[in-house]
């Protein structure tokens, strides 16, 4: 990756050069401790393994503002700009500045992040597709690809009942429009992936919804983008990002396993994936480690919307992740499901509101990227060591041979079941009663991972 920190001219991130590798015993605070990109952790370098992407939106959109208050953040990128036009192309500079000093090799866009919407269908294309030829320009001089693009169907007033689901059939056709040209949009920038994540494609009452319409709409629209992109020769991977709620009441992609079920009943599980994101898992009521192993167990794992969320705050506060014990679990799970193949580790993540120093996002997605990096180690540690899966593996060992491998298989009927059951008996009281009776082990596999999480 070229080190051409600020490609368009103008440098927006001043004083602060690439961000290196300095190990933990560092106490320079735009450094990485952890993240050595070339380390090579399990026969593959830490960076190709961790594909970390820029979140546009909240990095380079968002301006600290919130329902109680307004903007905290000025970007340089808007100051002096004369129309949205000119502070998109600044931003896009400032941007690509930034993933080069980080030393990320992905980002991620809405399209309305990168372009401002204009004053029909026609002129929002044209828009988007000036910085489109903008950021293939900056790619191919960085190095820095598209992890994923997406379109934004939900800020727009005229989202507010839906995009895919809206119960007005010209809002629907509308979305249509603004699908197809980001899908063209990623298809130009190569991207390796499309998302979907359907903020307002849920409702907010009963009491005016046609619930099954809905769905049946929105996987209408699902297949006619997987059909459009496909005759457009995309190769890349659609992902769905489930969350159960916030715009909606209740989001149709509630979680991992309703997105499974849809996508299977529609016929879509071919060409979809899920893109996993923390802080919705724990929105739905679930650990972020239960979405991953969900989608993996599925088939379906393909890529992660890496952030936090609070335990006691019922939203999404998308913080940027810290906690090691979280990524460890999280990226032994996706070591265990093969490592990600399209996907990536996207900071779906924002500063706080008054994080308002420039130098503040570089040291939230330091902190980041050595959080997983950690959680990386972690996970190789517990697959190369081997006891943790031993353990899993054996705990089902009954189930490897003789009668337990025939049920398993589907050799064995109810009634036959049963009498293997019967003849083997029990001692009331479990005397005899072996079966069923082994421990779980859970403190013991608890206290290995701390001595993981330390190191051997
Ligand atoms: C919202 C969210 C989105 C998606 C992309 O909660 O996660 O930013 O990741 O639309
Ligand atoms: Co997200």
């Amino acid at each position: 990756m070229a080190d051409n920190f600020f490609v368009g001219g103008k440098e927006y991130f001043p004083g602060i050069g690439k961000i290196k590798y300095e190990g933990a015993k560092s106490d320079n605070p735009l450094a990485f401790k952890y993240y050595d990109p070339d380390k090579e952790v399990g026969g593959k370098k830490m960076k190709d393994h961790l594909r970390f992407a820029v979140a546009y939106w909240h990095s380079f959109c968002a301006d600290g503002s919130d329902p109680f208050g307004s903007a905290t953040f000025h970007h340089p990128w808007n100051a002096g700009a004369k129309t949205p036009m000119d502070a998109a192309q600044n931003k896009m500079d400032a941007a690509f500045e930034f993933f080069t000093k980080l030393g990320v090799e992905f980002y991620c866009f809405h399209d309305r992040d990168i372009a401002p919407e204009g004053e029909s269908p026609s002129e929002s294309e044209k828009n988007l597709f000036t910085l489109v030829a903008k950021a293939k320009k900056l790619q191919e001089a960085t190095g820095v690809k598209l992890l994923w693009g997406t379109a934004n169907l939900f800020s727009h007033p005229r989202f507010m009942n839906g995009a895919a689901t809206n119960p007005e059939f010209g809002v629907t056709a509308l979305a249509a429009a603004q699908l197809k040209a980001a899908i063209d949009a990623t298809i130009e920038l190569d991207g390796r992936g499309y998302t979907f994540w359907g903020g307002r494609e849920g409702y907010m009452s009963l009491l005016n919804t046609d619930l099954k319409r809905e769905k049946e709409h929105l996987a209408r629209f699902l297949t006619m983008a997987r059909d459009y992109a496909r005759k457009q020769g995309f190769k890349g991977v659609f992902y769905i990002e489930p969350k159960p709620m916030e715009p909606t009441k209740h989001q149709y992609d509630y979680d991992a396993e309703t997105v499974i079920g849809f996508l299977r009943c529609h016929g879509l599980d071919k060409d979809f994936r899920l893109n996993i994101e923390a802080n919705h898992a724990e929105l739905a009521g679930h650990d972020f480690v239960h979405e991953l192993e969900t989608a993996a167990a599925a088939g379906l794992f393909g890529s992660v919307d890496a952030n936090r969320g609070d335990p006691r705050n019922g939203w999404d506060t998308d913080q940027f992740p810290m906690s090691f014990h979280e990524t460890a679990m999280a990226m032994y799970v996706i070591l265990k499901a093969g490592g990600f193949t399209t996907g990536g580790l996207n900071f779906d993540a924002k500063i706080r509101r008054n994080s308002v120093d420039p130098s503040d996002l570089f040291l939230a997605h330091i902190g980041g990227m050595d959080a997983f990096a950690v959680g990386l180690e972690v996970a190789d540690r517990i697959i190369s060591d081997g006891k943790i899966p031993a353990f899993v593996k054996q705990r089902y060992s009954s189930f490897d041979t003789g009668d337990g491998a025939k049920f398993a298989k589907g050799e064995l009927t109810l009634e036959q079941l049963a009498k293997i059951g019967t003849d083997a008996g029990y001692e009331k009281n479990g005397k005899n009663g072996k079966a069923g009776v082994s421990s779980g082990k859970q403190e013991y596999l608890e206290n290995l991972l701390n001595q993981y999480m330390l190191g051997l």
